[in-house]
């Protein structure tokens, strides 16, 4: 499998960006540090994700940080992203696993203790875990209580990232919780200096993994 690190994995949203702005954004919060890179598009045909995704890849291969596709396999391997994020109601880990086989990167949404070693155990290499947070971000979402995401921590041995409304303000409830990394959105997406948005994340993020 390829080497990643999900210290601080930023999640696309081109909701109402021009499609210069949004590759301005994703290029900038890379430069900025962002260690994960996913691409997460839900209104787009294929052909639309597919043609965006490979502006995204080009991006990400100057700063060697592996592109993650959202929901889609298939683009994913028409693509050749480095991995694929997969939810609940995606394909099943161990098909994705299958197709895609081990040199892919798979991460698996999950919300339940059950529900991760499930993902585990068909071949997730990493877990987002969420809403920790009430988010702006379009999804089809529930909270998330920090207790169950610490017991998720506990029960797998792959790496757990929290998502869902969290930005340099209310990171704090992650400490002691045995986090990799956490995920943002809004906090780089929308913002206007994405580069300086990540750094200040990405700091804060080295600082919660280092003491989970
Ligand atoms: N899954 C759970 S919350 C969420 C996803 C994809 C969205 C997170 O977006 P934001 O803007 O960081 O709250
Ligand atoms: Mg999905």
């Amino acid at each position: 499998m390829r080497k990643f690190d999900t210290t601080l994995y930023f999640i696309t949203d081109s909701t109402g960006l021009e499609e210069a702005e949004f590759l301005r954004r994703v290029d900038e919060a890379l430069k900025g540090g962002a260690t994960l890179l996913q691409l997460r598009e839900k209104d787009k045909t294929t052909r639309e994700y597919m043609s965006l995704a490979e502006k995204v890849h080009d991006i990400a291969r100057k700063y060697d940080v592996p592109l993650i596709i959202d929901d889609r396999v298939d683009v994913a391997l028409a693509v050749k992203s480095e991995g694929v994020h997969l939810g609940q109601s995606d394909m099943p880990v161990n098909i994705a696993r299958e197709i895609l086989g081990e040199k892919f990167i798979i991460g698996a949404t999950t919300k339940t203790v059950p529900q991760a070693l499930e993902a585990y155990e068909q071949g997730a290499d990493y877990l987002g875990v969420g809403a920790i947070y009430p988010t702006t971000t379009k999804v089809k979402t529930v909270l998330t209580p920090v207790e169950t995401l610490d017991a998720i921590c506990k029960s797998v041995p792959i790496p757990v990232n929290a998502i869902g409304g969290l930005n340099e303000t209310n990171t704090h409830v992650l400490e002691g919780v045995g986090i990799a990394g956490f995920c943002v959105v809004s906090a780089i997406m929308k913002s206007q200096d994405p580069r300086a948005k990540a750094e200040i994340l990405l700091e804060i993020a080295k600082k919660l993994v280092r003491k989970s």
